[in-house]
């Protein structure tokens, strides 16, 4: 982080979240009924489907292969260190066995809790747990219709429902939040999603999450833990850019110092999506991830597991690549940050104390420019060989001083001509 970043920031938020700015790198997983539809977890809103509708990915809800030691081994093996793993999501349904529903993992035709195995293999694994929970709740009887519910624009089902009282949701809200922070010992991140102009708190005063109130009480079941900025009370003490890659650290929310992280994609959707073919290829996801902690944040990538309980073929490929990738460049990502040199176009420089990365998003002809480095560097080398990099002397250049660069404060070092294979 940059120690001019580091000022803005609290003495808590920076407590908090050492751990998370230092591991970069963690899993997202979306998974609930939704993946039985496999087509974005979004879909009971997109295609305005009813209660009546939904209920049938309910009732064929079996997850008979899911096995989370074999998915934290596969994340653990991709470089990942924590995960973030929905609790509920907007479509209300619950992979815990919570004492305030029904609509819930426990009563699908699987019969068993999913949350809790998840958190122990991936706690036995090493990772940090956090938990994502929707505010919405498109199944609660009292939670508002509004433009993002599945029934918006019909009038007969908003009529029938007028009288919803939200302040009963949130009871229902808070005491579901209280569970999650009991039942499973430490958890490290509540990554809560979303408030939104005319629902939650905003700034028209209105505070249907009874926000301030929810968050005293997190803080005061689990001190310790990082809670992210979609409360809307501030930044919180993560930023979360979504399937964006922020221009710098600055522009993430106007809350320079605020760690951020990325949460991104394989495809476009959160949700398992059959038959969706935009999916990013290891090289870009590894740009997104480097080009992250660049700028000094994190990246969160998600995984949307199949209804059987599966990371699907496509998802599995890349993860291993970005781990054998990680194998040979982790000490350029982990525990890195943003440099205060300026990185030429093209590349993204990283920096671990005195070390400096240089990450290079497409091979130079031969030659790699690299201004204000001149007399800056002691040493160059691949990283993925170790194998020496040796400057562009000039003619007149003493012995000993080779990496004086030219007058204009450019260093030029020689690159093989052929971009090694990593
Ligand atoms: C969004 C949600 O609406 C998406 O479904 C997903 O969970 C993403 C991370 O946050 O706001």
């Amino acid at each position: 982080m940059h120690p001019k970043e580091e000022d803005t920031m609290t003495d808590d938020v920076a407590a908090r979240t050492r751990w998370l700015v230092q591991e970069r790198f963690g899993l997202f997983v979306h998974w609930g009924i939704y993946a039985a539809a496999g087509r974005h977890e979004w879909v009971k809103s997109r295609e305005r489907l009813t209660d009546e509708q939904y209920q049938r990915y309910f009732d064929h809800f079996d997850p008979d292969l899911y096995d989370p030691a074999e998915w934290a081994e596969t994340a653990w093996a991709a470089g990942m260190r924590y995960i973030v793993v929905t609790t509920k999501h907007h479509d209300g349904f619950c992979l815990w066995d919570s004492a305030l529903t029904d609509y819930k993992v426990t009563n699908t035709p699987y019969g068993k809790d999913l949350l809790g195995p998840l958190v122990s293999a991936f706690r036995d694994r090493g990772f940090k747990i956090g938990f994502y929970h929707s505010l919405l709740d498109w199944h609660h009887p009292e939670f508002p219709v509004d433009l993002y519910h599945p029934q918006p624009d019909d009038a007969d089902f908003i009529a029938a429902h007028a009288d919803r009282d939200v302040s009963k949701y949130a009871d229902y809200l808070h005491g579901q939040v209280r569970e999650l922070l009991t039942n499973f010992g430490r958890i490290d991140v509540l990554w809560f999603d979303f408030s939104y102009p005319g629902r939650g708190f905003n700034a028209k005063g209105r505070d249907e999450w009874r926000s301030e109130q929810l968050l005293a009480m997190v803080r005061e079941l689990q001190p310790h833990i990082i809670v992210n900025n979609r409360l809307d009370l501030g930044a919180g003490d993560l930023l979360t850019p979504e399937q964006v890659q922020p221009a710098s650290a600055v522009t993430t929310a106007g809350a320079p110092g605020v760690p951020w992280e990325a949460c991104q994609t394989l495809n476009g959707s959160w949700g398992y999506d059959r038959d969706n073919l935009d999916w990013k290829s290891t090289d870009l996801l590894l740009r997104m991830l480097i080009d992250g902690v660049a700028k000094g944040g994190n990246l969160l990538l998600n995984v949307g597991p199949t209804a059987r309980g599966e990371f699907e073929p496509r998802a599995v490929e890349r993860l291993a690549g970005i781990g054998e990738w990680l194998r040979r460049h982790e000490r350029s990502i982990r525990g890195a940050g943003p440099s205060g040199f300026t990185a030429p176009p093209d590349c993204r420089y990283t920096q671990v104390g005195n070390r400096l990365y240089v990450h290079l998003f497409a091979w130079p002809m031969r030659h790699l420019r690299l201004p204000g480095l001149a007399g800056r560097v002691e040493y160059a080398q691949l990283l993925h060989d170790a194998s020496e990099v040796r400057p562009l002397v000039l003619d007149d250049a003493e012995p000993g001083h080779e990496y004086l660069g030219t007058p204009d404060g450019t260093l030029t070092l020689q690159l093989p001509v052929q971009r090694p294979d990593v």
